[in-house]
């Protein structure tokens, strides 16, 4: 190698990493933009969610973060197509991005004692 070469060589390389670095740095914020979700909070336990009503915009990516303060629950929203356990102790994420407008029921779909069919809420989808 040529001594000129053999002088500039670590340097381009260290501008190659540096470049390669930055790529990297940027796909990562890139790839953190899309998954961000706006994060909704909801709480179960007998026989009530909390809170009962949420309003998220039609196209909208939420990330609706489950726990329970008893017993194992279900989250469901039959109309749209959503649905997670809630086990005791954990923390779940259900993301949802509704497609369509209007008021839908969620409910808790796991057996957790009497009062379990009254536990219910709503989302409201607006435009
Ligand atoms: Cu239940």
């Amino acid at each position: 190698m040529n001594p000129f070469l053999r002088k500039i060589a670590p340097a381009c390389l260290l501008g190659v990493c540096a470049a390669a670095g930055f790529g990297v740095a940027a796909w990562a914020d890139g790839a953190a933009a899309t998954r961000h979700a706006r994060l909704i909070k909801v709480s179960a336990r007998r026989f009530v969610f909390s809170p009962d009503h949420l309003t998220i915009k039609k196209g909208e990516t939420v990330d609706i973060e489950l726990s329970t303060a008893d017993v194992l629950m279900g989250f469901s929203v039959p109309d749209l197509n959503a649905r997670s356990d809630i086990p005791p102790g954990q923390v779940m994420h259900l993301k949802l991005t509704p497609d369509k407008v209007g008021t839908f029921v969620f409910l808790c779909d796991i057996f957790c004692g009497s009062g379990h069919e009254n536990m219910s809420g709503s989302i409201t989808v607006t435009e």
